[in-house]
């Protein structure tokens, strides 16, 4: 397939035309990339005994006022299994995207390492890192110790006593403002950007695609569901990510004729 070809009406197949003809591509990640590896969606039903609990609750600063211990260990359960899980096919396929294309740049707002544990070396994270910690008051960096993830309260700070917390960015709080500026600059410059695995709920970063829209770019959604992102998109690619990115990106290296690709 040459880069002249007309524009497949396969949805597969004319993404992997817009991306091997743009040369500046941007992705934008949520919880559904890392699903197939068994870390649960941010809005999935909570599993077990955080099924009573709403994350926006605990995933905000009041949450952590009113309760550190609960908050500590929901942060220790979730790190638990961001650590045991493993990248899918679909990080990899997107660190690969990162190889074979000219400039790719993803933007997740997932707090997991999966995508940089997959390969991705540009990588913004707009909502920060679960495997990150920092004092709440003062704001030193903090190494999480064994003995803190099984602790009933949170460790505090050697510094100035505050309590330690996940350095990940909480509902109604900013977020890290140079990774804002750089995400928005990007995705002002782009051509394409990629949007998988995301309910498109959560500001600013649901922002992002509409941002993109507006300066000309040509967006393609990946997601299992028609949500609102499919709505927006100029392409829907119905399916999980762990499978329609390794499709994507096997057709973009046919389209590029990129024969050396690892
Ligand atoms: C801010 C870190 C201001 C913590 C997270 C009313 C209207 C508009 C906005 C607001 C409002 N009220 C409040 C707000 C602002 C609020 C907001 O947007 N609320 C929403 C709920 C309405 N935003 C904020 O508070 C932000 N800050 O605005 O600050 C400010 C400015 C200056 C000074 C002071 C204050 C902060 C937002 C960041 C919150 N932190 N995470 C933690 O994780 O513990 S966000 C959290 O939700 C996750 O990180 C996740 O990234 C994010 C979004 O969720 P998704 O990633 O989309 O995941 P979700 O579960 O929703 O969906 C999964 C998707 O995957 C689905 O579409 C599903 O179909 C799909 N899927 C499933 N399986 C697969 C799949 N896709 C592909 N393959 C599969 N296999
Ligand atoms: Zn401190």
């Amino acid at each position: 397939m040459d880069e002249t070809a007309p524009m497949s009406t396969d949805p597969l197949t004319a993404a992997a035309q817009i991306l091997c003809r743009s040369t500046r591509v941007v992705c934008l990640t949520g919880a559904g990339v890392s699903a197939e590896s068994g870390v649960p969606t941010f809005r999935d039903a909570q599993t077990g005994l955080w099924a009573q609990f709403d994350p926006e609750e605990l995933a905000s600063p009041a949450g952590f006022q009113r309760n550190p211990g609960l908050v500590w260990r929901w942060y220790m359960s979730r790190l638990a299994m961001v650590e045991q899980a493993q990248p899918n096919p679909g990080h990899r396929a997107l660190a690969q995207l990162e190889r074979i294309l000219p400039h790719f740049v993803l933007i997740t707002q997932n707090v997991d390492d999966l995508h940089e544990r997959a390969g991705s070396q540009r990588v913004i994270h707009l909502h920060g890192s679960i495997t990150r910690f920092r004092c709440s008051q003062c704001g030193a960096p903090y190494q999480l110790q064994p003995q803190d993830r099984e602790a009933e309260m949170p460790p505090v700070c050697r510094l100035c006593n505050g309590w330690i917390r996940p350095d990940v960015v909480w509902f109604g709080e900013p977020l890290p403002p140079e990774a804002l500026v750089q995400a928005w600059d990007e995705t002002g410059q782009c051509q394409a950007m990629l949007v998988v695995g995301t309910s498109g709920v959560v500001y600013p970063a649901a922002q992002l695609p509409v941002v993109a829209r507006e300066h000309g770019a040509t967006l393609i959604d990946v997601n299992p569901e028609k949500g609102p992102m499919a709505d927006l998109a100029d392409i829907f690619l119905q399916g999980p990510s762990g499978v329609i990115l390794p499709q994507l990106v096997e057709k973009t290296i046919a389209c590029r004729g990129d024969q050396h690709e690892t």
